[in-house]
């Protein structure tokens, strides 16, 4: 069904993300611009709301001709072509990027959420910066809102705003969803700024986690560090400092009929992909989708690859590796060292394995078409999903909702969201279990045909049907009954 006009109970609508969902690029031949519209995933959803609602979205505008097209308020009417909401751009200069994006948000909260304390860079600067960049937002805000606004604050970039929005509009409607994980007590105790992090969340009304266990995690925290909290695990309810937040699961989903259909567009497509890489026909394919990040736990599972092509020698030739992986942060030298040491990886497997006809690993590193994306999906005959911490991980969900013909295996980490929903089905990997991973990769290759299209079966029950409207209405559902909840015995 289609999402309500009423989605926020007649309010107004204000989201507030770091990403901007359009951006305007000078074309490189320098004729003209051009707008990169959302495609898929969260953004694209978002979008669709608020071309149904109306309203604001405040966005850092990172494309380099966006300062040309917005008004003298820095607002730009989106969609371009037959605009429907506000999309109100905020600048940040070279050192704001530097020490609130990928200084804070990705060297602090990134691997610490990740529980990978040791890639932390706890440096003043970072964040100082971060708590600057959080209250512009917040002046936007406080400028385009009044208490009958429901503001959408999204993710890790803008754990400081809801409190800092919250002393301006203390009517106001706010929610966040967190798209990471959240760590256990004893890691987030490690951060310096934790009281101030806690406190900037608990400026929210409901505050969304993918899974149970972040928001446990939380509340844990929460117990722990602040002085005069009280935590309701029941409702999931914190009062703090004469307030109360709600703190809720809300497992994102995907738009799993929409990937049915690109996923079938082309009946070429997979032939021509196969010669297009040297992939024999014969050969069977594994895949694996990531943004290039220390958390998808791309190295553990080359090193599993290596193993399982070493013990099982009866699949040299026989099976293919295709790594599509995207560069991601750069700027951050962690970053710069996985891809390195990706590279030289899958090198060294391809020298130590590759014969004139088969390449053990083909690795993709350029952005492909949704279409392509889920034929890629739909064809492969194993998904190998493995991060060594991961919010949700919704490549996971996307390959089983292209999975039409139902007989690929999803072979996935315990250490995603999404393990939650698809572990039963999915074949379990631990991803620094090289032995029993490459052992798994075997069982996905010899399973018999009726137990690949059972679990496949269990899969897409757990994951068709669903798409993002559904998520996005249930997260709407729970803020329109804030403060609605009364207990049976109180309410006479
Ligand atoms: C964060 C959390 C959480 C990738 N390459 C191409 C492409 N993609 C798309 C995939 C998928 C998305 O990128 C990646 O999403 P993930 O969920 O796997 O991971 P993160 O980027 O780390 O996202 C994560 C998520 O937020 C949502 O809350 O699940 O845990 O870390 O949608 O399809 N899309 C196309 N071409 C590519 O080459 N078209």
């Amino acid at each position: 069904p289609a999402l309500d006009d009423d989605l926020v109970d007649g309010r107004n609508l204000l989201v507030v993300s770091n990403r901007e969902p359009y951006q305007h690029r000078y074309r490189d031949d320098g004729k003209g611009i051009v707008v990169d519209e959302p495609v898929g995933g969260l953004t694209a959803g978002l979008d669709r709301v608020m071309q149904r609602t109306g309203g604001t979205w405040v966005a850092w505008g990172d494309g380099d001709a966006d300062p040309e097209v917005v008004n003298t308020a820095n607002c730009v009417g989106v969609p371009p072509d037959d605009p429907k909401y506000t999309l109100k751009r905020v600048w940040l200069g070279e050192q704001e990027m530097r020490e609130y994006y990928y200084g804070f948000s990705n060297q602090v909260l990134w691997p610490l959420c990740h529980d990978l304390v040791g890639k932390a860079k706890f440096e003043g600067s970072f964040w100082k910066r971060y708590q600057a960049v959080n209250e512009t937002f917040v002046d936007i805000v406080a400028d385009r809102a009044d208490d009958d606004t429901v503001v959408w604050f999204q993710d890790y970039h803008l754990a400081l705003a809801p409190r800092l929005a919250r002393e301006k509009l203390p009517k106001a409607t706010f929610l966040q969803f967190w798209h990471i994980p959240w760590p256990a007590w004893d890691t987030f105790r490690v951060c310096p700024q934790r009281q101030e992090l806690l406190e900037g969340l608990l400026g929210n009304d409901l505050l969304g986690f993918h899974i149970e266990r972040y928001c446990q995690h939380f509340l844990d925290c929460v117990e722990n560090c602040l002085d005069g909290a009280t935590v309701d695990r029941e409702t999931g309810e914190v009062h703090y400092d004469g307030r109360t937040t709600r703190v809720a699961a809300f497992p994102m989903t995907v738009d799993a009929d929409r990937i049915e259909r690109l996923s079938g567009v082309d009946d070429d497509f997979w032939p021509a992909f196969k010669r297009k890489h040297g992939i024999g026909e014969e050969t069977k394919v594994a895949v694996g989708v990531e943004r290039l990040d220390y958390t998808k736990g791309i190295p553990e599972r080359l090193e599993a690859f290596e193993r399982f092509w070493e013990e099982h020698p009866e699949w040299q030739g026989k099976l293919t590796y295709v790594q599509k992986a995207s560069e991601s942060r750069v700027e951050i030298p962690a970053y710069q060292e996985l891809i390195g040491t990706v590279e030289e990886k899958i090198a060294h497997l391809n020298d130590r394995f590759g014969t004139d006809d088969w390449t053990p690993v083909v690795y993709i590193d350029e952005t492909l078409p949704d279409e392509e994306l889920y034929g890629l999906y739909r064809h492969s005959d194993l998904a190998v999903v493995t991060p060594i911490r991961d919010g949700m991980n919704l490549v996971a969900k996307e390959y089983v909702a292209a999975q039409t013909d139902g007989d690929g295996v999803l072979l996935l980490s315990d250490l995603a969201g999404a393990d939650e929903s698809l572990g039963d089905h999915a074949l379990t990997v631990e991803p620094y279990d090289t032995a029993a991973f490459a052992d798994q990769i075997e069982a996905a290759l010899t399973m018999s045909p009726d137990e690949r299209t059972r679990r496949m079966r269990l899969l897409r029950e757990q994951v068709c049907g669903d798409d993002l409207d559904s998520w996005i209405r249930s997260l709407f559902g729970a803020v329109n009954a804030l403060g609605k909840t009364i207990p049976a015995e109180r309410n006479e």
